[in-house]
């Protein structure tokens, strides 16, 4: 094919994509290089921009931590979605790991991002297209900017060579997913990319038994943290009993150590409760929930629109104490996985 029907074919494919507000400012930063170990880089590892400071820590062996951006420019509003994102770093710092929040920008794969990075992430908002696994090759292509769901950062994280990942809550099989086949890609990566995701499980827009019973199907291994019940985000409950408990990081980080010992190739869901303060918000919430999925339901929103569609209302529905609870759940889980970072770091 001729070169201007080409750049036609990928000017109009980029007319479908969400262009960014703010591509300029997030296309100005300078990233660092990772410098190959060796003459050849790891397979997959070709293009991806580790942050100095993460690759230095992986280098040395000591903990590091993945964190998502669509929680970011997705889950929340700004200026919250700011402030979350640098205080959930803050958390990681404090807990002795180096944080490394993934993202793509102008089309590259970056694992750890500057202040500036972040906050034009956070600025730009929905702006910004949500990418899962299977929107990686486009955005690459295109060089566009992109905020990673769970199952993009899972894998940009284990390229990377990090072994815990902390988000807010893994999305699963929708309700009515017997039917419309909506999963979420979160579910199959965590069957295949040895990535451990700290959450505080699944919001009940979800399936939870099917979002569990899919977890066994993909070979996952599922523990909720000091309790014997998968907690539901907002609640601490999800009537569903976690195939697993753990009650410690060092447990936790036993598990994914097992799992690296015999290769298994897969991920793992630990799952972390909100703190008891937060969970009285429970009940409304839940509420606000049911509203929201039969306002989804009415509208005919569909596909990758839904998740973000849903966390919008719910949080207008309850006057923003959803997104207090959201933002104190976050916050506890990135305490808890870099616990979990640091006891895996200790056992090498
Ligand atoms: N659940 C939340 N907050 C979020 C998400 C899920 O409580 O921000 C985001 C995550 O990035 C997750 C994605 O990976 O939504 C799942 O989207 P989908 O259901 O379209 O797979
Ligand atoms: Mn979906």
């Amino acid at each position: 094919m001729a070169q201007g029907q080409w750049v036609q074919r990928l000017a109009v494919l980029a007319s479908h994509l969400t262009i960014t507000a703010d591509r300029e400012s997030l296309q100005t930063c300078q990233p660092l290089e990772l410098a190959p170990t060796s003459s050849a880089q790891p397979a997959g590892t070709g293009g991806l921009v580790v942050a100095a400071e993460v690759a230095a820590a992986l280098a040395a062996g000591r903990p590091v931590v993945a964190l998502e951006s669509t929680i970011i420019s997705h889950g929340m509003p700004f200026p919250q979605n700011l402030e979350t994102a640098r205080q959930v770093e803050a958390v990681v710092r404090a807990h002795g790991a180096t944080p490394a929040t993934i993202a793509v920008l102008g089309g590259v794969p970056h694992v750890g991002l500057t202040p500036s990075q972040l906050e034009s992430l956070a600025r730009a908002g929905k702006a910004v297209r949500k990418v899962s696994r299977r929107d990686l090759p486009l955005v690459m292509a295109l060089g566009l900017d992109g905020a990673t769901t769970v199952s993009a950062t899972m894998l940009l994280a284990a390229r990377a060579g990090i072994a815990v990942f902390v988000t807010g809550g893994i999305g699963g099989v929708h309700r009515g997913g017997e039917a419309t086949m909506d999963i979420s890609a979160d579910l199959t990566e965590l069957g295949r990319t040895p990535v451990a995701v700290v959450c505080a499980g699944a919001k009940s827009v979800l399936d939870i038994p099917r979002t569990l019973e899919f977890l066994e199907t993909q070979g996952v291994c599922v523990a909720a943290y000091g309790a014997d019940e998968f907690p539901a985000f907002f609640t601490r409950c999800s009537g569903c009993r976690a195939p697993a408990r753990v009650d410690t990081p060092a447990q936790a980080a036993a598990m994914i150590a097992a799992s690296q010992k015999l290769a298994l190739g897969g991920g793992m869901v630990l799952a972390v409760p909100i703190p008891d303060e937060q969970a009285a918000a429970g009940a409304a919430v839940e509420r606000a929930i049911s509203q929201a999925l039969q306002e989804a339901e009415q509208r005919g929103v569909k596909g990758s629109e839904v998740t973000p569609f849903l966390l919008q209302r719910i949080q207008e529905l309850t006057g923003g104490r959803s997104l207090e609870a959201n933002i104190a759940l976050v916050k506890n889980n990135a305490a808890v996985g870099a616990r979990v970072a640091a006891a895996l770091a200790a056992l090498r």
